[in-house]
């Protein structure tokens, strides 16, 4: 008997509802929003950021002139840090966030819907694999990341 199995990749991005969506009281809006995409939950912990993970988290903007407002701002906080799994998580979950400018983001978007201003945008989306597999490191232990059955898959994934 021939058995076909489809690969289906399960990609993993870091998401994070910064500071500014805890205290609006935006953290369940967020979860929902990415659960209700389909996205599986993988890892969630709320937590306070030190001054060099924040800096290590956004070493590439290290040189822009936002660079000292933003590790303030990401630092001055609780904030919720997430891994979400799905095929193709790191684009489904930039989209459902929108453009970095809440000004130019669309509405339905994370960033449309509840933001006006790029300093307080409310959410973190990795930007490519390579970038969410150093920044999930960067948040959670290995032994975080939970591996499980969600019994509803074959309803939001072709097996
Ligand atoms: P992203 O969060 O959409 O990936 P990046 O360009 O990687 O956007 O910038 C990281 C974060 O830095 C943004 O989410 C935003 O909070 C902040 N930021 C980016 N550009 C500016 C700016 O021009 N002024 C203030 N903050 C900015
Ligand atoms: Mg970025």
């Amino acid at each position: 008997m021939l058995i076909i199995q489809r690969k289906v990749s399960m990609e993993r991005t870091l998401a994070l509802v910064k500071p500014d969506g805890v205290q609006r009281g935006l953290i369940g809006e967020v979860i929902s929003r990415l659960e209700h995409r389909g996205l599986k939950l993988a890892a969630m912990k709320l937590m306070r950021l030190d001054q060099a993970t924040a800096q290590q988290h956004y070493g590439e903007h290290v040189e822009r002139p936002f660079f000292p407002g933003l590790v303030e701002f990401i630092t001055s906080g609780p904030l919720v840090a997430m891994v979400w799994e799905a095929d193709g998580a790191v684009e489904i979950v930039r989209n459902t966030m929108g453009a970095t400018d809440p000004k130019n983001s669309p509405m339905g978007s994370i960033r449309g819907d509840l933001g006006v201003n790029i300093g307080r945008n409310l959410v973190h989306g990795s930007d490519s694999v390579e970038s969410a597999s150093r920044e999930i490191a960067l948040f959670f232990q290995p032994g975080e990341i939970l591996d499980y059955t969600r019994s509803n898959d074959s309803w939001i994934i072709e097996p």
